[in-house]
This record gives structure tokens, sequence and C-alpha cells, in this order.
């Protein structure tokens, strides 16, 4: 078996080092122009040339939950698209989540202002009951969230495409509940494949949905956020804020008004990382259940575009 690994922005050696120990009997090898043909690749927004060169590729492993940037691509039509299943991402997805919703709730920006000044106050306690918290996406990661953010007592949305039963999550289903759902949420979680049909979502006609005093967690993909649409409604004082994890153009450059705007907080594309060991032990099984011809989890339906 020949495995390529091509992945822009990853430091190959650790890749190559844990791949070889778990697969010795197989030849792995990073990309370079003109490599000899593989049978799978380990691959992160490879370029165009690495998916030419390789027509006859049985399936590509994406090192990440998200495969817009290969979606982009000219994949060959036989090859199976993996994405990472968890692998470890979903746990830090409810962290970071959790962290962002009740450092918005609790006030914990304004106790630590009062702090710095040497002020000891109090604000007044909020209900969870007028805080739903609203979970667009509900696959792998939206799910996770949806119930570590439902163990905090928080009333609890989720929307997905296709329609869902999750326990304690009130779901709705596709464009024709969105409404319904945006006017359920006080504080909205994205958690959606960047496609088609949900490149900008995050705009003026939806985020002006949620309920008064909203507040946004973007951990997803920029381009579903129209960021000046964000901003108006924030400054408009029809949204309390925003926790943004993903950009349009990353890294996020340094005169964007989001790295200063007192209502907003930035992180750099860091709420669910790939962790490497979980990431290759789970990449090594699915190959070796691809050459059993055994079926494996997280095959993207490129119809979907997820
Ligand atoms: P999944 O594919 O498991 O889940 C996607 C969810 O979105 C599904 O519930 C799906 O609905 C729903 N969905 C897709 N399209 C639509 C639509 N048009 N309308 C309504 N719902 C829709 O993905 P994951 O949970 O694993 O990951 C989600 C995304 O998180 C990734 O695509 C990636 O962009 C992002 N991500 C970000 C990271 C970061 O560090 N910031 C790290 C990892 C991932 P249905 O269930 O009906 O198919
Ligand atoms: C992913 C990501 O999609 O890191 O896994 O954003």
């Amino acid at each position: 078996m020949r495995i390529s690994f091509c992945c822009t922005d990853t430091r190959p050696e650790p890749w190559l080092a844990g791949l070889r120990a778990a697969l010795p009997q197989a030849e792995i090898e990073l990309w370079a122009p003109g490599a000899p043909a593989a049978d799978y690749a380990v691959v992160w927004a490879p370029p165009q040339q690495f998916l030419n060169e390789q027509p006859q590729i049985k399936a590509l492993f994406n090192i990440g939950a998200g495969v817009d940037a290969l979606m982009k691509l000219n994949v060959p039509a036989q090859a199976q698209i993996v994405r990472l299943d968890d692998a470890g991402m979903s746990v830090q997805m409810a962290e970071y989540v959790c962290h962002a919703l009740i450092r918005h709730f609790r006030e914990f920006d304004h106790y630590e202002a009062d702090v710095a000044q040497g002020k000891w106050s109090y604000r007044r306690p909020r209900l969870r009951a007028e805080c739903p918290v609203g979970i667009m996406g509900l696959g792998v990661l939206g799910q996770r969230v949806a119930q570590a953010v439902a163990q905090f007592e928080f009333p609890v949305m989720g929307w997905s495409r296709s329609p869902k039963q999750v326990d304690g999550v009130f779901c709705f289903a596709g464009a024709a509940q969105l409404p319904d759902f945006l006017a359920a949420s006080k504080v909205l979680v994205c958690l959606l494949p960047l496609t088609d049909d949900t490149r900008d979502i995050l705009r003026f006609e939806t985020l002006s949905q949620l309920q008064m005093g909203g507040y946004l967690i973007n951990v997803a993909r920029g381009a579903h956020l129209v960021e000046q649409d964000l901003i108006s409604l924030i400054d408009s004082g029809y949204l309390a804020g925003a926790t943004l994890d993903v950009f349009r153009q990353e890294p996020l450059p340094a005169s964007h008004p989001f790295w200063a705007h007192p209502k907003i907080t930035v992180t750099p594309h860091t709420s669910a990382r790939t962790l490497r060991d979980e990431s290759i032990a789970q990449i090594v099984g699915k190959m070796l259940a691809l050459e059993r011809g055994e079926p494996v989890a997280g095959v993207v339906d490129r119809r979907k575009g997820y």
C-alpha cells in the first residue's frame, strides 16, 4: 500500500513518523510534484496539481472535520473523501463553546474590568430560561456541544438539514424552520459545514431574527459570517457581542476591526485542534477497513458538500 502525505500548513515529519509506525508495511511519502501513484492520501488543502497527478487515488483522508477546502478542487470521481470524525475534537469544541457562553452569560468580562480597578461589585443574576442557546449544525460536533450546554441547564435549540431527535434539545430542520429556530434562540452557535447553502448564513437578515441582546459564537468557518453585518448589529445595540474563532481571512489581518472591538472576542482558529495521535489512529483504522472492503464512517457526500 502506498500513501501520499500532502498537507498545507502542517509540519510533515511527526505525521510521517506516526503513520509509518502504525503502518510499517506501507510506503508512506511526503508528496512532491511527479511523485509515484498512491493508493491513499492524507491531505489538508492540497494543491490541484496533487489531485491532477493522482487520478487513481482510492481515498483522501482529510486531517480536519471541514472539507470545504477540498470541495473547491477537482477531486477524481472514484476517490472517497473521508473527514475526521471527532478524533478528540468534539470535547474541545464543547469546552470552547461552554467557556464563551458562560463568560458572556455570567458577565465575567465586566467583573474582570471592575476587579482591575479594585472594585468589589455585583451584577444582577441573569435567568438561564431567558438565555436559550441555538446550535446551527447537529452533527458530530454540534450534538456534543448541545449536550454540554444542556448540562448547564440552558434551554437548547438545534437546527440541522434533516430532522433529528436529540435528548434535551428542541430540534428544528431545514430552511423552512430557520426563522422559528432563530426566534427561539438568544445565543447562536454556528457549527455548520461551509457549503453553497450555508455561506453567508450569518448575516443581517438572520442575526436580526435572534432575540434582542443576542450573542454569536462562530466556530465553524469565517465565510459563514458577513462580518460588517455583525459589527452593525452589535454597534446598534441589537446584539450584545460575539466570540469568533474563524474568519474570512486567516490569519485575521492586523487592521481588522474585530481585533479592537470591545464586544468581540477573537481566537486564532483554535476551538478544536486536530490531535495528531488520535487522528492517525482513526485514519489508519479506516484505511485498513477500506482495504478489507468494509464501510467507514465520515465519508463525505459530495452532493451535499459535507
Ligand atoms: P457534521 O458533518 O458531522 O455535521 C454538520 C451538521 O450541519 C449536520 O447536522 C448537518 O445536517 C448540518 N447542516 C449542513 N448543511 C446544512 C444546511 N444547509 N442547513 C441546516 N443544517 C445543515 O460536521 P461536524 O460536526 O464534524 O463539523 C462541523 C463543522 O465544524 C466543520 O464542517 C468545520 O467547518 C467546523 N470545524 C471547525 C473547527 C475549528 O477549529 N474552528 C474544528 C473542526 C470543525 P444533517 O445532520 O441533516 O446532515
Ligand atoms: C477542521 C478545522 O475542520 O480544523 O477540522 O477547522
